[in-house]
């Protein structure tokens, strides 16, 4: 079934923040941002930017009438600079004014003399220097100190990653309407309703019920609105606040660029032990987060990143080690895969350096140690595994000898061009590692003209939730989905909504839908059960917008059936709340059952590399990935397509820099490289996994936002084999592996 948003999205017609219409009297807002990346702040000259024409107001930290904090987790993160700037791009003032060209052009006559200090962008050097957020987090499994002493073969390593640019195309935005008695409603480009509604109420002593945030949807977020779009939404508030007028700011790309945290880039060192039988014995590994200057999101993406450390792969003996160090970068934030993209590189890393070293192919280490049911993953919970019986299937359909077979066999002619594959397993754990957020809820209407209103906490991104959850509701009520609406999410109707994120705002979402549905067709059930006459409302089902007794057709249309419950004084809504069963998590003892299920699959890369040039094509990504029963198998496969790309983008092309200043020098779409139609693989084949156990997604299907991100990060070890086919080298564990790093590796290092 199609996405119900595309007729709106191709046409143009579908509504984003910079397209709601504006409220007489609107004004712009314009951020003053921090030139440097350190240092004390002295003094802020407004004075020439106040006077400027159009402008209204101009708000530093002083003028706040709440609380200068946005700190979620940690409070250490000012709306605006106070004292001090800890990162270049970090808020210091707001300009409000008539234009968005007046506020700009008044933002630029702000001064402020800021006295330097020292900036740190290295997570090492901030770890030497004790700049720790929150203490180092450890997981353990047995005992590797005792498990290295019988192992066969170690080897030792580090490896680097690079952050990554969320580049969603609607950039971050906030619009504030002030509303009776001191209220405020707050359009935000938000994965979070409530989280900004939280951050609107702190910066402006607002109690929550005062406080009403809507969103229609997002021109994309990627987890960079997951807790980002706070700062936006509570500069506009407080803008709001203190003019008394409606005020609204979008940033330009080059504004959000700079202002906003990215993919936390990761340095990290390894030890694998493995045994004659190539069977991995013991992995220790530490983790180097660069957290950026506040806390942000970091320690939860920090533990995803040990949750994922051993990725499909059982080991029996894991010490694994994360650290969140404070940089004078502007704060990292989740990026799909949230830490586990980094923990599984960097277990793919040591498997290759075993490989190289071992003269064996990575392949068969990944194959001889992939997760079996009842195995035990470092955190206590135990496998319910598709890692083998992805790689089994994907192997049946896709071949892999035949795929190396035909690697080597060009790599043998071709003296320029050389192939390589790689294979990828994928395992990711679907629940927010924290569980109280586990939970969501659902507002459901049925009007009298037989149409339904569905409201949710989840928020729609591009990624298709909102196709899901009318499909709930149709599928539940037997209607077509045009006679499901599902509206904007609002804090009003759906109150403390975890962020859409994790995967599992479908699940959630979904179930909650499933259960109001449920409670109102278990009503309007009672109701018909007299109108056709049936033994018992077990008898009776809802499909094609009729009343069926025992599997038969009855007269009984929908519309007569609602409409007849409403004269019967039958309530026709509900609210449920679901929360996720089962699931648990003591840090105290890093053990516990924190994921409702894992999504499993296993994916072939294959690439060419232009060995006079640097350049590379991705032939193929050929994967067997784990829907369980897929609700949507068009949006599903979009979001396998898309995840794919944007983790070879992170791998491959897209290179985020920070000068030793810490400032960044891509900071534009000229300087910033993401995949475009001509860098995307010739190939994505998506084969589904037959499987039929059952898990608590909803309707038996699998959160299916972030796993597939995962596949290409074989993109890298592809690339890596190739260049390893033109010159005997042993490529550094370096991403983004840019083609001039490539051409570094096939040249750089001849005859060293
Ligand atoms: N797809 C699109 N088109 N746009 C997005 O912003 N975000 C991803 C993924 N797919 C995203 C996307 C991320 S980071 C997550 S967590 C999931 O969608 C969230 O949505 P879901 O829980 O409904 O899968
Ligand atoms: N966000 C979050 C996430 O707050 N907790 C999580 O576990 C998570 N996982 C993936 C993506 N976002
Ligand atoms: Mo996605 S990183 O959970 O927003």
């Amino acid at each position: 079934m199609k996405n119900i948003d595309s007729n709106s999205h191709v046409r143009g017609l579908s509504v984003y923040l910079d397209d709601i219409p504006l409220v007489y009297g609107t004004l712009f807002a314009c951020v003053y941002d921090s030139p440097i990346a350190h240092g004390k702040l002295k003094s802020i000259d407004t004075n020439e930017a106040a006077a400027s024409e159009g402008v209204v107001r101009v708000i530093t930290a002083e003028d706040l009438i709440g609380e200068n904090q946005i700190g979620g987790i940690v409070p250490d993160e000012p709306l605006l600079a106070d004292g001090e700037v800890h990162f270049a791009g970090q808020p210091i003032a707001i300009v409000v004014a008539e234009s968005e060209q007046l506020a700009r052009k008044a933002a630029k006559k702000i001064k402020v003399e800021i006295e330097p200090l020292e900036v740190v962008t290295d997570p090492r050097v901030a770890a030497a220097n004790e700049r720790l957020i929150v203490p180092p987090k450890k997981f353990v499994l047995g005992d590797t100190e005792s498990a290295f002493k019988n192992c066969e073969h170690i080897f030792e390593g580090r490896t680097e990653q690079n952050g990554q640019e969320h580049l969603y195309i609607e950039t971050q935005g906030a619009y504030a309407v002030p509303t009776e008695n001191g209220g405020l409603r707050i359009f935000s480009s938000t994965q979070g309703p409530t989280a900004v509604q939280r951050a609107v109420c702190r910066v402006t002593g607002l109690p929550m019920h005062k406080v009403e945030v809507d969103v229609q949807r997002l021109g994309g977020g990627f987890g960079g609105k997951e807790d980002q779009a706070n700062a936006w939404a509570g500069i506009c508030a407080v803008a709001c606040q203190i003019t008394m007028r409606p005020v609204k700011y979008a940033l330009h790309r080059m504004e959000d660029m700079r202002m906003t945290g990215k993919r936390h880039p990761y340095s990290s060192d390894y030890k694998i032990g493995l045994d004659k039988n190539l069977k991995i014995v013991a992995y220790e590994a530490s983790f180097y987060q660069n957290a950026g200057a506040a806390c942000d999101l970091s320690p939860p993406v920090l533990e995803r990143t040990l949750f994922h450390c051993t990725n499909s792969y059982y080991i029996p003996n894991v010490t694994a080690t994360a650290y969140c160090c404070r940089t004078n970068l502007p704060p990292n934030t989740a990026f799909r895969g949230f830490g586990g993209p980094q923990g599984m590189f960097v277990i793919e890393c040591a498997i290759a350096h075993a490989a190289d070293k071992l003269g064996v192919s990575a392949t068969e280490i990944q194959r001889r140690n992939l997760l079996v049911d009842g195995n035990e993953f470092p955190y206590g919970q135990l496998a319910e595994s598709e890692a083998e019986t992805s790689w089994a299937q994907a192997d049946e359909k896709y071949d892999l000898t035949t795929l190396q077979r035909e690697a080597d066999e060009f790599n043998t002619t071709s003296k320029y061009f050389k192939k390589g594959v790689a294979t990828m397993p994928v395992c990711f754990g679907i629940s927010f590692t924290k569980t109280p957020m586990n939970q969501a809820r659902s507002l459901v209407h049925v009007y009298t003209d037989g149409s339904v209103a569905v409201s949710t906490g989840a928020v729609e991104m591009g990624q298709g939730v909102n196709t899901k959850m009318a499909q709930v509701a149709a599928k539940m009520f037997g209607l077509e989905i045009g006679a499901v609406k599902v509206h904007t999410t609002n804090t009003l109707r759906i109150a403390n909504t975890s962020p859409t994120a994790a995967s599992a705002a479908a699940d959630l979402n979904g179930k909650a839908t499933q259960l109001a549905c449920e409670t109102i067709r278990d009503r309007l059930f009672e109701v018909a059960k007299d109108l056709v006459e049936a033994a018992s409302v077990n008898d009776l089902s809802l499909q094609d917008g009729f009343v069926y007794r025992n599997g038969d057709k009855t007269s009984l249309g929908w519309q007569t059936l609602v409409m007849e419950a409403h004269l019967q004084r039958v309530n026709l809504s509900e609210h449920s709340h679901y929360a996720t069963p089962g699931i648990c998590f003591d840090w105290t003892t890093a053990k516990g059952h924190p994921f409702a299920y894992h999504v499993y699959g296993t994916a072939f890369v294959g690439v060419t590399v232009d060995c006079l040039r640097g350049r590379y094509e991705i032939e193929y990504v050929k994967c067997c990935h784990d829907f369980g029963s897929s609700m949507n198998t068009a949006v599903d496969l979009g979001q396998i397509e898309g995840g794919i790309v944007q983790g070879i983008g992170w791998v491959t092309m897209e290179e985020v820099v920070y000068d030793a200043d810490g400032r960044l020098r891509s900071n534009a779409l000229s300087t910033y490289k993401v995949p475009d139609i001509y860098s995307v693989p010739k190939e994505i084949a998506v084969e589904p996994l037959a499987t039929d156990r059952s898990n608590l997604a909803i309707f038996n299907s699998k959160a299916v936002g972030e796993p597939p991100l995962m596949y290409g990060i074989g993109a890298y070890f592809a690339i890596r084999n190739a260049i390893k086919a033109f010159v005997d080298c042993t490529p550094p564990f370096d991403l983004p592996f840019t083609p001039e790093k490539v051409l570094m590796q096939l040249y750089g290092n001849a005859g060293q």
